[in-house]
């Protein structure tokens, strides 16, 4: 099998975010699973591809990468040639856009929505443990504020960084598919320009298909 490798793991949500790139650019890839409840993330032969003991990593020949975002940007500029631009490189003032909500997706988002679902669906159905109900609501206070901006930008443009489709978006997929499992989905149900651009993104092929490797299919 050829094109490039991912080693990682489908249900994690930086795998899923390099998986969606690669879906979405038709290219041909590898998934090789690591196996992280046996610590597999931390041998040797894994802190060679990503010193810091995590997936996913990306080999093409002999270039290895590790952190998911700067993947994404890899696969596609790589795969630029497919037709599908989602960084907008060759226009000045849309790839700062897809850059500002890129940055806003790991700084603001991120932040806000991991911890729900790191306590709502990974303590108690992977880890046997019970939530952190403190943790949530907290966590739920700042995502709702984080929501508003987002609702207030959803209202002006079809999507974040303008009126198309870029990594931008797709980069918010892997914790919101997993916070639309958790108790804590109808918090969208407030936001109703977030919620028509949760269903737009969600009913493309690629994220389809990516899903489906997910917890909770
Ligand atoms: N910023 C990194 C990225 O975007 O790739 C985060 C990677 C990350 O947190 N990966 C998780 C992991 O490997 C799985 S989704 N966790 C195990 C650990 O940190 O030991």
């Amino acid at each position: 099998m050829g094109g490039v490798i991912v080693y990682g793991s489908p249900i994690s949500t930086c795998t899923a975010r390099v998986l969606l790139c690669l879906e979405e650019v038709g290219a041909e890839y590898q998934l090789v699973p690591i196996n992280m409840p046996i610590g597999e993330h931390k041998s040797p032969p894994h802190l060679a591809r990503n010193p810091f003991g995590q997936i996913p990593a990306l080999e093409d020949g002999d270039l290895v990468l590790f952190e998911s975002r700067a993947i994404s940007k890899y696969v596609l500029r790589k795969y630029k040639e497919s037709g599908t631009d989602l960084l907008k490189e060759g226009n000045l003032a849309e790839s700062a856009m897809v850059e500002v909500w890129l940055e806003a997706e790991s700084q603001q988002y991120n932040p806000a929505i991991s911890p729900i679902v790191y306590q709502s669906l990974v303590v108690p159905k992977m880890r046997g443990g019970t939530p952190d109900q403190a943790i949530i609501d907290s966590s739920l206070e700042k995502f709702k504020k984080v929501l508003e901006v987002y609702e207030a930008r959803l209202s002006k443009s079809k999507y974040l960084a303008g009126d198309f489709f870029s990594l931008a978006d797709l980069s918010h997929f892997p914790y919101t598919r997993y916070l639309m499992v958790t108790p804590y989905a109808s918090v969208f149900e407030s936001y109703p320009h977030v919620k028509a651009w949760w269903e737009d993104i969600t009913s493309r092929p690629a994220f389809k298909k990516v899903s489906a490797g997910m917890l909770g299919s």
